[in-house]
């Protein structure tokens, strides 16, 4: 893969390249076609007269400009997306039959959206909540999607309960608010009326809510499918993504400040890694369960609120996404793609997980109504990139013109095509899975332990993990106003852990539970995200600095760009600052204009001519990544700043003399973030 150079690099031949659009050098027209000779003033009876009804022109381009927006999704509305492939490590054919999951030559071209959950369209990208992870793999046999989540559990066991879920999380509607936020009375009393969601209320209140990037979070399936090989035998699955650049976090303060200073943080981060040619990377992982092997487990494999742990179930890593190229137009793409858990090829299968069947209702109707009619799939995003025939036809805004008068099956007319085509040369087949039951409305007894789990997730958890745990516990209950429902959280969540609820329950004034928790029997050390990737590639680093700087200065950024980090320069203003021994460096930001939760690091450099007002914005910029726990750099004056300010001999604080700088540096950076470090 090729880099590209950063985007502030770009030569102007390339700016004008990336706004080229397909109506450059062209005349403008109606969309009948008709070459305008005029586009600015609307038709009027004399200068100062009024507008006619006759300006078909006008009327055409107001009437398409008022018509430009379509229903956002109910849930999932904010969303961004890009174009990649999957490649395949090793023929998965002993599981399933699916073409793209055969040859490892084969690469599948796929497009991914991103998303928060509860905010509308317009709201901030690093709000606390699950983020949607929906793959769409355009496979030969026709497109697989895999719709997950960036956390593998869900909050309800059967879909009749999702829309009651999403009521009470979306703002409250009688005075809409609060938006993109589940810090509000209705969603915890859903939450402690119904105590299945306990498992993936711990996690949506850990680290995991407030991802570092979407390059840096994992993906789940979260249910469980079947994978069906050729000679029909199927294995139950879980799907996984891996991002190879590790899992990593904000911190909250710091997500609640990016959410105003940049509402656009996160795609404004995978647009650039990719047109940086930083391209994100996820190995797709299935864990498999043999169908014999169903009830040998402490949970219901059917139960969406369970995961299955990754120490006694393996995480086979069987292939890897690369995500490289950035859409051409967000609505077109990434507003108009419809996913959906139905869109399945041969050799993949559903299991009856209440959540799962629910959801293949849900997913074309929802179309319906957000994409004007059933003929989204003609939508060029939408499209398989195999043929598709059938006797559908007509409908809004349909693009097909089908030829001849048959469209019904069986038919002589036309020799009874399109035809049906049996499961040996590729047509979809359910999986005969026997099944025997009364009709009934009620849930499975093997559903009902809702706490083992989410005690798991808490006993696996890292000492700073859980206190921020707490912490979102506190602030989001704190934000609550009925002192019963407070209560009835705290109550709920004893009987996860006793530690975690006694400490809630002091921040918000709220009832301690009694007793103790039992000893720890069982940790999943894969769920805690101290135990991830930890890498410098493509760390943001705000670089601070004057004129007169040391001539080291660039020696020492070409060092971090060597490991892959990306040195941002910031000043008082955007005039190049000049060094010592004569060189320049562009700035990219100002104090004004950027703030340090915007970065991963921060390196101090100065200078000795800076002035009083840039050593103080300077030591802003240090002292709140020093709080959100973040590594902290600094040479030349920087130095002398930093200690005069206490900031210097703390974990991840590096200062010295340029080579062991430089590498000491690195490590601070690749380590994420210093938790050791002891802030006040
Ligand atoms: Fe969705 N979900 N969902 N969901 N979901 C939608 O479909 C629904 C669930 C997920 O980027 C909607 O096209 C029901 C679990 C993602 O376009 C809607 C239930 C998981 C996306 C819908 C669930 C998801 C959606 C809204 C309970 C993780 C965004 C717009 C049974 C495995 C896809 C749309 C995109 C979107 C219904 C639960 C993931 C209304 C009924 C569990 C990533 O159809």
């Amino acid at each position: 893969m090729t880099k590209k150079h950063p985007v502030n690099e770009k030569s102007k031949q390339e700016q004008l390249e990336q706004f080229k659009t397909d109506d450059r050098n062209q005349a403008l027209t109606t969309n009948q076609g008709l070459k305008l000779s005029e586009d600015e003033f609307s038709l009027k009876a004399g200068e100062r007269g009024p507008t006619l009804m006759e300006d078909f022109h006008f009327r055409e381009k107001m009437t398409h400009f008022d018509h430009e927006r379509i229903p956002e999704r109910i849930v999932h509305a904010r969303g961004f997306a890009a174009h990649g492939e999957f490649e395949l490590y090793d023929s998965l054919s002993e599981y399933t039959k699916a073409k793209f999951l055969q040859n490892p030559s084969v690469k599948t071209p796929v497009f991914v959206r991103f998303s928060t959950v509860a905010g509308s369209k317009g709201s901030a990208e690093t709000v606390r909540d699950a983020r949607g992870f929906a793959t769409k793999f355009y496979t030969e046999e026709g497109n697989y999607d895999l719709v997950g989540n960036n956390i593998p559990v869900f909050f309800i066991q059967d879909a009749i309960k999702f829309p009651d879920l999403i009521h009470a999380v979306k703002p409250e509607p009688h005075n809409e608010m609060p938006q993109a936020a589940s810090a509000h009375d209705t969603f915890w009393d859903f939450v402690a009326n119904n105590q299945e969601s306990a498992h993936m209320v711990m996690w949506s209140m850990s680290d995991r809510a407030i991802p570092r990037s979407l390059r840096m979070m994992e993906g789940f399936g979260v249910h469980t499918f079947r994978l069906v090989n050729a000679e029909g035998k199927a294995h139950f699955v879980k799907f996984h993504w891996k991002p190879l650049l590790g899992t990593h976090s904000l911190v909250w303060d710091e997500a609640q400040t990016i959410s105003g200073k940049d509402p656009d943080f996160h795609r404004r981060d995978l647009w650039e890694s990719i047109e940086n040619g930083d391209y994100p990377e996820y190995e797709l992982g299935i864990q498999i369960i043999d169908e014999e092997d169903e009830f040998k487990f402490d949970f219901d494999i059917l139960d969406p609120t369970k995961l299955w742990p990754e120490e006694d179930i393996p995480v086979k890593l069987v292939g890897k996404m690369t995500l490289n190229r950035n859409v051409d137009n967000v609505f077109a793409e990434t507003e108009q793609v419809a996913f959906h858990p139905g869109h399945v090829v041969p050799g993949i299968d559903f299991s009856n997980d209440p959540l799962l069947q629910g959801r293949l209702f849900s997913y074309t109707d929802t179309q319906l109504i957000r994409l004007g009619g059933p003929n989204f799939h003609e939508l060029p995003i939408n499209r398989p990139v195999c043929p598709f025939h059938n006797n559908q036809r007509d409908g809004y805004g349909r693009q097909t013109i089908n030829k001849g008068p048959v469209s019904y099956h069986r038919n002589s007319l036309a020799a009874n095509t399109p035809a049906p085509v049996p499961e040996s040369e590729g047509g979809y087949a359910h999986y005969q899975e026997k099944v025997e039951g009364r009709k009934v409305r009620s849930r499975s007894e093997s559903f009902k332990d809702h706490f083992s789990q989410a005690t798991l997730f808490w006993n696996s958890m890292s000492d700073t993990e859980k206190e921020h745990i707490i912490s979102a516990f506190s602030f989001e209950l704190g934000k609550v106003k009925s002192k019963s429902v407070q209560q009835q959280v705290v109550d709920m969540f004893a009987n996860v852990s006793t530690v975690l609820a006694k400490q809630v329950a002091q921040a918000i004034g709220a009832t301690p539970p009694s007793g103790e928790d039992a000893p720890v029997t069982k940790s999943s050390p894969a769920l805690s995200q101290e135990q991830t990737i930890k890498k410098p590639n493509t760390r943001k680093v705000a670089v601070i600095v004057a004129n007169d700087f040391s001539g080291d200065l660039p020696q020492v950024l070409n060092s971090l760009k060597q490991q892959g980090i990306q040195p941002e320069i910031v000043s008082t203003t955007l005039q190049n600052v000049k060094g010592t021994d004569g060189s320049e460096l562009e700035v990219q930001h100002t104090f004004l204009t950027s703030d340090s939760v915007l970065f991963d690091a921060v390196y101090v450099v100065g200078s000795a001519s800076a002035d009083e007002k840039f050593r103080k914005e300077a030591l802003t910029f240090a002292q709140e990544a020093f709080e959100h726990f973040k590594p902290i750099g600094a040479t030349d004056e920087g130095v002398k700043w930093l200690k005069a300010a206490g900031l210097d001999s703390s974990p991840g604080v590096v200062t010295g003399e340029t080579t062991r700088f430089t590498d000491e540096f690195i490590e601070a950076i690749s380590a994420h973030r210093h938790w050791n470090r002891h802030v006040i």
